[in-house]
């Protein structure tokens, strides 16, 4: 029986957990309809943690999203990216670890077993649009279950929104009944200026080639709202003068494609017109200099 002013609402933090490229921010921007995280085909391309929020009538979900655990690059940026997983796992109510079901077993599915014991754990197997297997599927799905004993585990595709209500209604009985953490219209926690230089993050994670993504970061100077016109000034950050050249590219036909592409992101995200101008500059080893990350909110 229901005490009589308890409240018919349910409302908390569920962490998105998983290995690098699983598709966790594919899955938080899926959930909420919007596209508030970035991704790419790159391990490693979330940086910090993002919440986004879901609500309904009677609940309130609150995601995650997490960076991926750290295997490689030990920097005092790669080291916040762990602790952002950890503060995220203490605050959460219900742990969703995302497995990419075409990947194969790995040492560091370890990491994600001892999260059995924290909050409530659910798992969901995701990129099932990729198989064709329904047998090998269902055998997976028992195998975690009879490994992990979580409170579900729920195959999905976040990319195709496949299944996604069943996962939302596997999750939302595991959080407590409280009133709502945020108001209801509220999407994220995170700033338009912030989702702005994730937006031109993603395509330098989209758009340059091997090592040189995770030797950028983006800092946005200036970011002037107006209602006719949203004007952006923002600096990429590379490590070593030679990835300068690489980034504006001959002519500076690199930088040109860049700024196109994150600035029609960025006018989705205003709902206006966005005037982005770009800057590359070299700053040595900002990934260990601790102001910078600060600045960045890195650290
Ligand atoms: N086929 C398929 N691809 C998917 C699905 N979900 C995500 N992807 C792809 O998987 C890749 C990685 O997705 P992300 O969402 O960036 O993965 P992530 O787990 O956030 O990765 P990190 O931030 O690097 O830890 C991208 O190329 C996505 O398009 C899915 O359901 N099906
Ligand atoms: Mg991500």
């Amino acid at each position: 029986m229901t005490a009589p002013f308890e409240t018919v609402h349910r409302s908390g933090y569920v962490a998105i957990v998983g290995r690098p490229n699983a598709g966790k921010s594919t899955l938080l921007n899926a959930l909420i309809g919007q596209k508030i995280s970035i991704t790419s085909r790159r391990p490693q391309t979330t940086r910090q943690n993002i919440a986004g929020i879901l609500t309904s009538l009677d609940a309130q979900l609150v995601f995650l999203d997490t960076p991926g655990f750290q295997t490689q690059y030990r920097t005092g940026l790669t080291k916040a990216m762990d602790r952002g997983i950890k503060n995220a796992l203490s605050e959460a109510h219900v742990v969703l670890w995302l497995i990419d079901v075409t990947a194969n077993v790995h040492k560091d599915d370890e990491l994600f077993a001892r999260l059995k014991d924290a909050a409530a754990l659910v798992i969901a197997i995701n990129k099932i649009d990729r198989i064709d297997n329904k047998n090998k599927l269902l055998e997976h799905i028992q195998a975690l279950d009879a490994e992990y004993h979580p409170k579900a585990v729920v195959p999905i595709s976040a990319q195709n929104r496949l299944q996604l209500d069943t996962l939302i209604e596997a999750l939302t009985p595991l959080l407590p009944r409280q009133e709502f953490l945020y108001p209801e219209d509220n999407v994220t926690t995170a700033s338009v200026r912030g989702l702005a230089a994730e937006m031109i993050r993603e395509k330098l994670f989209r758009q340059l080639g091997q090592e040189l993504p995770y030797s950028t970061a983006v800092e946005i100077e200036t970011f002037e709202e107006k209602p006719a016109l949203t004007r952006i000034r923002a600096v990429i950050l590379v490590d070593k003068p030679g990835q300068k050249a690489i980034v504006i590219g001959k002519g500076g036909e690199k930088l040109k494609e860049i700024g196109t592409a994150a600035r029609l992101d960025i006018e989705k995200l205003v709902g206006g017109k966005v005037f982005l101008e770009l800057w590359v500059k070299v700053k040595q080893s900002w990934a260990d200099d601790r102001r910078t990350l600060d600045r960045l909110g890195l650290s």
